[in-house]
């Protein structure tokens, strides 16, 4: 891809490098802390606002467009003046309000955790910080429907590339989601900050929180789901099973991942059963494009494990190129996000949810969800991007050192995940701060998992400090040369891609339906239902 495509994709990877170098540190302080190893030299519940923080929101957004402006890139071209011009535009936004927020929580007046809803109250900067960040990305995903529009007018008629058709559905979703965000804060959590209202309806904040705490777990998967599709199939010498299905899965996830956000509520007094249950259900069809992926998968690995001579179902298993970090990374992430999805469904079970919500069990799942089938995933990715967009190589030893650091976070993440989830069932809270509270029989039951917490947090620590390492190499030091930009192509007997799957207007209108559907009625019941004082700022 061009000098000027690869400095605007280079320049958000660098920033998402050195936001998990932050996050981890703060994660690794925290979990210390936690497991009472050092004493409290910054507040628990600031560094665990500063780790998820810069983990799941700056890591994770920065990686992403950077991935999807070289995808975009390498499936169109090059990009025109307009359009990249909005994009730098879009980057130094989101600096600035990520710098403000950062600034915001070292100050202690932003610890308001990675939710950041009422009623806990951060200063009005961290609030002009979280809206810059997020104009920032609107002004990214402009950049890219522009780049897409650019395209289908050179092309007319012709399908966007698979990857580009991705790219463009991941940011759609992220845009439709954050005006969920952008509500609360605009309307609530920054006139209350400012002292402009004295009282704030609690129930509203979290409900439009969760509007976009759902499908931003979806914006963090799609990503990865993009690489499982197009990326990894071309590493291990195969195609892309069905482009259709591919298509229709992210299709899938637009439509229904937005009215589910109750299911984090489930336990919430203020949304009336039969609205949770309506989400309930509906979360069960956001399942469906996952099990899509996950059939698509074992497909393409049996179809290149028959290639090779495999026999029988399992074959495959045999023939996988795992010393390459290009594979490895994002294999063990799939491998992981088998049970990560179990854990998903049974959280999203109404009754199951009563037993692990507001315990360790959902920071497991969380760890192995984004922080290791996602996170695994974008490391197996940066060790050919990084070098795609610098002009450089990866060597055999910098892949070596990948498949170490892929390693250590994969065996951390395991040991770590496995005591959260474990310690979750037996009653364990969430971000429950300093170990002072193990002081009945009870809670010491805890303890050794808390060590082995301690333990796990501290490989993830020192596989950051690897990966940050490599990509330095593979940024500097690596020797100059052509990296290959693996992406697959569809195998010849898959079936054609259907022209309606790219009716926009069709599918936002469908969307929002969905969403107008799910929200309408208990939202109005909670506006309702607040005491006139707390029904917010502006609308009422
Ligand atoms: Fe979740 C809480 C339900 C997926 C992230 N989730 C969270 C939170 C986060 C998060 C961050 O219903 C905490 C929020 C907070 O701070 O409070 N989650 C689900 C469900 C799914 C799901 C139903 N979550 C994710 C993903 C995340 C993520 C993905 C991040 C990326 N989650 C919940 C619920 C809660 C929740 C409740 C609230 C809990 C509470 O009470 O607070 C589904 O989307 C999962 C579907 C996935 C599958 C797996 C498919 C498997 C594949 C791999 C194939 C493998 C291959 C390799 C091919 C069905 C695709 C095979 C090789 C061999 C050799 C075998």
């Amino acid at each position: 891809i061009g000098a000027k495509e690869s400095r605007l994709a280079y320049g958000h990877v660098l920033v998402s490098i050195l936001a998990i170098l932050i996050g981890a540190l703060a994660g690794l302080t925290q979990t210390l802390i936690r497991t009472g190893v050092i004493p409290e030299i910054f507040g628990y519940y600031q560094l665990l606002t500063a780790h998820g923080i810069m983990l799941g929101l700056v890591f994770t957004t920065m990686f992403i467009i950077g991935l999807l402006y070289a995808l975009l890139a390498k499936s169109f071209g090059r990009f025109e003046a307009f359009p990249t011009r909005v994009a730098w535009l879009g980057f130094w936004t989101i600096i600035i309000g990520a710098v403000m927020v950062t600034v915001m929580i070292l100050a202690n007046k932003g610890t308001v955790l990675y939710t950041f809803y009422a009623p806990l109250m951060a200063d009005p900067l961290f609030y002009v910080g979280l809206v810059l960040f997020v104009v920032g990305t609107w002004l990214s995903s402009f950049a890219m429907f522009r780049m897409y529009a650019d395209y289908k007018r050179d092309n007319p008629g012709v399908h966007p590339p698979l990857p580009a058709y991705m790219s463009i559905m991941t940011m759609l979703l992220w845009d439709i989601a954050t005006l969920g965000v952008a509500a609360t804060i605009l309307f609530q959590l920054l006139p209350l900050s400012l002292g402009w209202t004295d009282t704030v309806g609690i129930e509203l904040s979290r409900t439009l929180f969760w509007y976009f705490g759902h499908p931003l777990v979806y914006f963090w998967l799609m990503p990865a789901y993009i690489v499982w599709y197009t990326v990894v199939p071309k590493v291990i010498g195969g195609k892309i099973f069905s482009d259709a299905l591919a298509r229709m899965a992210f299709l899938l996830f637009l439509l229904f991942s937005f009215p589910v956000g109750f299911h984090h509520q489930l336990t919430e007094p203020g949304i009336e059963p039969f609205w949770k249950f309506v989400q309930v259900i509906l979360t069960f069809l956001v399942v469906i494009p996952s099990f899509m992926t996950a059939f698509s998968l074992f497909a393409t690995f049996e179809l290149r494990g028959r290639a090779l001579g495999a026999k029988g179902l399992f074959g495959w298993v045999k023939k996988m190129p795992y010393g390459d970090v290009r594979f490895l990374a994002p294999f063990v992430g799939m491998l992981f996000f088998i049970p990560a999805g179990a854990g998903g469904i049974i959280n999203a079970s109404h009754q199951l949810n009563a037993m692990v919500h507001n315990t360790l069990w959902v920071t497991g799942h969380f760890h192995i969800t984004v922080g290791t089938a996602v996170a695994l995933t974008f490391f197996g990715t940066a060790y050919w991007l990084v070098p795609v967009l610098r002009g450089r190589t990866l060597t055999k030893a910098m892949n070596k050192l990948g498949l170490i650091q892929a390693g250590t976070w994969a065996f951390g993440m395991a040991i770590m995940s496995y005591a959260m989830h474990i310690s979750g069932l037996n009653g364990n809270p969430r971000r429950t701060g300093p170990a002072t509270y193990f002081s009945d029989a009870l809670t010491r039951e805890w303890i050794p998992y808390h060590v082995m917490m301690a333990i796990g947090g501290t490989i993830l620590f020192i596989s950051v400090l690897i990966f940050v390492y490599s990509m330095f190499n593979l940024s500097f030091l690596a020797p100059k040369g052509e990296e290959e930009f693996p992406l697959a192509e569809t195998e010849e007997a898959a079936m054609d891609t259907p022209r309606y799957f790219e009716n926009w207007k069709l599918w936002i209108t469908v969307t929002f339906v969905l969403i107008a559907f799910a929200y309408t009625v208990p939202i109005w019941h909670l506006i309702e239902s607040a005491p006139p004082g707390a029904r917010g700022w502006v609308l009422w």
